[in-house]
């Protein structure tokens, strides 16, 4: 697949689902691309999307591609949906919702649901938004049901997280209690046409008044608070000037690029624990040397720490690696 990424760059959409497709099955084949895409990425801009279910996330996204389109990004969507086992096309209320854009060269939109775990669903997002980058999408939203330890896992690729909230329902005590709160970016708070909006603004901006005393939160920026109703368009200009504006800050302050290093850093890390993860399974427990050791820890022959040090020192050393 490395000799199509020519085509890629070029904006060749079919190879473009193909080699999402090849990242998204998770097999070792992957990594040849991943390494081979990755001096043509770091150019995207990535919005993440998150709240309840049903608050009106790709509604707004919808919203959202053609403000962008109009000052003439390329964008890319990756709606994610933990609860569906389905994959690699799109969901049927999300291209329902986005309709518009299907026919548009320079919208790119992929749903990805669970096909094994969820800690594979957001290292499986994280490599499609490498895709998309390298594709030349110039802005990728995200999108995710935002309650679990995965989502929040994804919403750590993204330079702007957008919380999306709606009256009534306790979503914004909810949105406490999940986490959601502290890496928000902007808030929008959607279904303001509905009763109860104005009490769901009073009561983030009163959390963020609190975080800011205990300073819980970075002070040098305030989450702007914004009213939105997609079906008319209410709010949407004042949502993406709120994007905008979040950039222009961390682009500013240096905090982007302090960011996007940070990122890299634990993506390294992760690698490397995978790869010590996989070296150990391969070359210690499947040789039945775990189980030995197991049964001398057991017999208090030997403690935990030294076995450890054994299982290591074997795992890493053998075969000159
Ligand atoms: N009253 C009102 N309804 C809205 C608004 N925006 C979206 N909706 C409705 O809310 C429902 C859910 O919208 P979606 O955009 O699918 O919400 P979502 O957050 O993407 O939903 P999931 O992806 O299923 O979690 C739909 O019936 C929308 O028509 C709004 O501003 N006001
Ligand atoms: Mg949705």
């Amino acid at each position: 697949m490395i000799e199509q990424i020519p085509a890629l760059l070029a904006g060749d959409r079919r190879i473009a689902a193909k080699m999402i497709t090849l990242v998204e099955n998770g097999g070792t084949g992957r990594y040849d691309l991943l390494k081979a895409l990755h001096p043509h990425t770091g150019k995207a801009y990535i919005v993440g999307i998150t709240g309840s279910p049903g608050a009106g996330k790709s509604s707004l996204t919808d919203k959202v591609i053609t403000a962008l389109r109009k000052q003439g990004e390329k964008v890319g969507v990756v709606a994610v949906d933990p609860s569906s086992p389905f994959t690699g096309g799109a969901l049927l209320g999300d291209r329902i919702r986005m309709n518009d854009h299907y026919q548009d060269k320079d919208v790119f939109i992929r749903s990805m649901g669970t096909r094994g775990s969820l800690g594979g669903l957001a290292r499986a997002t994280k490599e499609v938004l490498k895709v998309l980058d390298a594709f030349g999408c110039t802005f990728i939203l995200v999108e995710t049901v935002g309650v679990g330890q995965a989502e929040l896992e994804i919403m750590t690729a993204a330079d702007t997280t957008v919380v999306v909230l709606t009256p009534g329902a306790g979503d914004s005590i909810q949105a406490i209690k999940a986490g959601i709160m502290e890496i928000a970016d902007v808030f929008a708070i959607n279904k303001a046409d509905l009763d109860g909006a104005d009490r769901v603004v009073t009561e983030v901006r009163a959390m963020l008044d609190l975080a800011e005393h205990t300073r819980l939160t970075r002070l040098d920026w305030r989450p702007p608070v914004i009213k939105t109703v997609t079906m008319s368009n209410l709010g949407i200009e004042d949502l993406v000037e709120g994007i905008m504006a979040h950039r222009k800050f961390l682009e500013g302050s240096g905090q982007l690029s302090e960011e996007r290093k940070f990122r890299l850093r634990a993506e390294l890390s992760e690698i490397i624990e995978h790869h010590i993860k996989d070296l150990i399974r391969e070359k210690v427990e499947k040789s039945g040397e775990w189980d030995a050791l197991l049964d001398r820890v057991i017999g208090r022959e030997i403690d935990p720490h030294s076995a450890a040090d054994q299982i290591l020192a074997k795992g890493l050393l053998r075969d000159g690696n």
